[in-house]
């Protein structure tokens, strides 16, 4: 059990960071008030430290509120990096709020009024001075409010467009600076608004393709964001890493085909989780394991630190079961013998293209009737991972 507890025990080794947002959300949602007062960043800071956290994040206006000035903003930095000082957090990611203010009804980078565009320029530059200042190394966009509730006026083409021109005129500006710093755009279906820009790990692969200076473009995928949509978030991770894309990630959970909900992490779809964490584990992924989730509404300020403390335990308890998926023979065995069974060294199994290889790949014959007969015990080897994941093996 001594064992067990330390092996569960989060350390800032791990690099679990949590935002300023989540730890601090107040329960305020589309029917009902908060039911927790603000929490002060410091506090949080520091609370997160006593759990074992290695970083914090933050939007903009999560630390410095709108409209503060100058002044003001760095009396609040200074106490801020005090409290960072103090306790060892570290700031690896920072953030815009493009999507609080009235002025961002219609969107931010994709807004129809291209005041508000140049406006959402002048905000994010500022923030990320702020970040970079902080020690920040990934900046992450999310389009809150890149969207619409109903095409008549503007059409995805343009607002494509408008959106590509944010990302390469906030790149150059970051590059000119000389910071050290990567983007990651974050995909979301909808919420809040009907439909977004971006909706998936999928579209803002492509659209990334399409920028300048793409080598410091990647991904911030989100385990809600997909599963709202229905989607495998584990095949979404896979597919950004095998890309070089995955720069960042969003750790929560979420039932399939509902309202966000940024339930704790592992809560809801464990095996998925699973499935998360072996990846990001075994791939060599060596950036922070964000938490982008909030506690239930039901719950007080102890509430909070549970939910922090069981987003973090859980992730170690899936690493731990992926050590012992590495690990158990049974599992191993039945693996072994599939890739055995399935190796072949004849043209068009393995090697690139050639004219050659393309007249022996025709010239081949195969056993279709076995090759089709042949079962994978999928079925078998599945059962033995939900044992393991259920504790009894
Ligand atoms: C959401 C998003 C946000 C972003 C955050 C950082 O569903 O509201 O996930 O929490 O991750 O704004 O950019
Ligand atoms: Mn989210
Ligand atoms: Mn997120």
């Amino acid at each position: 059990m001594d064992q067990d507890r330390d092996l569960y025990q989060p350390r800032p080794e791990h690099k679990f960071t949590f935002g300023l947002w989540t730890v601090g959300n107040t329960g305020r949602d589309a029917w009902g008030d908060p039911v927790r007062p603000a929490l002060d960043p410091v506090r949080s800071v520091e609370k997160l430290a006593e759990l074992g956290a290695y970083g914090v994040n933050f939007h903009d206006d999560d630390l410095v509120p709108f409209g503060s000035s100058a002044a003001e903003r760095d009396r609040i930095v200074a106490r801020f990096r005090q409290a960072l000082d103090a306790t060892g957090l570290v700031v690896p990611m920072a953030t815009t709020n493009l999507f609080s203010h009235p002025i961002f009804r219609d969107g931010a980078f994709t807004s129809s009024d291209a005041r508000v565009r140049a406006f959402a320029l002048q905000k994010t530059i500022r923030a990320i001075d702020l970040g970079v200042e902080l020690g920040a190394k990934i900046y992450v966009f999310w389009g809150g409010r890149e969207g619409s509730e109903s095409d008549s006026f503007r059409n995805t083409i343009e607002a494509t467009k408008w959106f590509r021109d944010a990302i390469n005129f906030l790149s150059a500006y970051s590059q000119d600076q000389g910071y050290d710093l990567r983007f990651a755009l974050e995909p979301k279906p909808n919420e809040p608004r009907g439909d977004l820009y971006l909706p998936t790990v999928g579209h803002a692969l492509a659209f990334i393709a399409t920028l300048d200076r793409q080598e410091m473009i990647g991904l911030n995928p989100e385990f809600a964001h997909e599963t709202m949509t229905g989607l495998n978030f584990p095949h979404a991770v896979g597919q950004a890493i095998e890309a070089g894309k995955l720069f960042h990630i969003d750790l929560n959970d979420q039932q399939m085909a509902r309202f966000d909900q940024d339930f704790r992490f592992g809560s809801e779809n464990p095996k998925r989780a699973f499935f998360v964490v072996k990846m990001l584990e075994e791939s060599g992924y060596d950036g922070p394991r964000h938490y982008d989730a909030k506690a239930y509404r039901t719950e007080d300020e102890d509430g909070v630190w549970a939910f922090a403390r069981g987003c973090m335990r859980s992730y170690l308890i899936f690493k731990e079961k992926a050590r012992r998926f590495a690990e158990d023979t049974e599992i191993q065995g039945i693996l072994a013998d599939l890739r055995a069974s399935d190796t072949d060294d004849g043209p068009g199994a393995t090697g690139g293209y050639s004219a050659e290889t393309v007249e022996a790949v025709r010239a081949r014959t195969f056993d279709v009737d076995a090759m089709g007969a042949k079962g994978r015990r999928y079925e078998e080897l599945d059962q033995l991972v939900m044992e393991l994941l259920l504790g009894v093996r």
